[in-house]
């Protein structure tokens, strides 16, 4: 018994090991869309790794499609969005994606998705390091 479970810590060490010194990614939600065929929005804090890294993708089966977006004041306090390509998490720092900031934009959300359960998103990065989680789906206005 005291072999197994050995075996068994050293395989859950070993799954776990090539995430360790990367990018971790905390808390993610996604924010569905009030009416159908708008888009939703993901969200999601990264803690940096022990290198710097940066963020370029991300992927979900909720969505035909995403963008990296954050809000931007504009014009006469106007809030837009500019696409962002890439978005640097630095060693041991802290990046924050919450509504009014950084956002992943889903586009086509898929109409079997329902507040409440929880779906994976992967995040991929410019190391070719990806990462998936499990984001839980919120109603339209969720705050949190
Ligand atoms: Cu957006």
């Amino acid at each position: 018994m005291r072999t197994l479970a050995a075996l068994v810590a050293g395989t859950i060490l070993a799954a776990c090991s090539p995430q360790a010194d990367g990018v971790k990614v905390e808390n993610a939600w996604i924010r569905l869309p009030a009416v159908e065929g708008q888009p939703g929005a993901a969200y999601f804090t990264l803690q940096g790794g022990r290198e710097s890294e940066a963020l370029i993708s991300v992927s979900t089966r909720a969505a035909d499609r995403t963008e990296l977006h954050e809000s931007v004041q504009g014009e006469g306090g106007v809030m837009t969005m500019a696409p962002l390509q890439r978005i640097d998490v630095p060693v041991g720092g802290a990046v924050k994606f919450a509504p009014g900031g950084k956002h992943v934009m889903l586009f086509g959300v898929v109409p079997n998705v329902h507040a409440g359960e929880k779906i994976p998103i992967t995040l991929h990065f410019a190391s070719g390091r990806a990462v998936t989680t499990m984001a839980d789906l919120a109603a339209p206005g969720a705050v949190r």
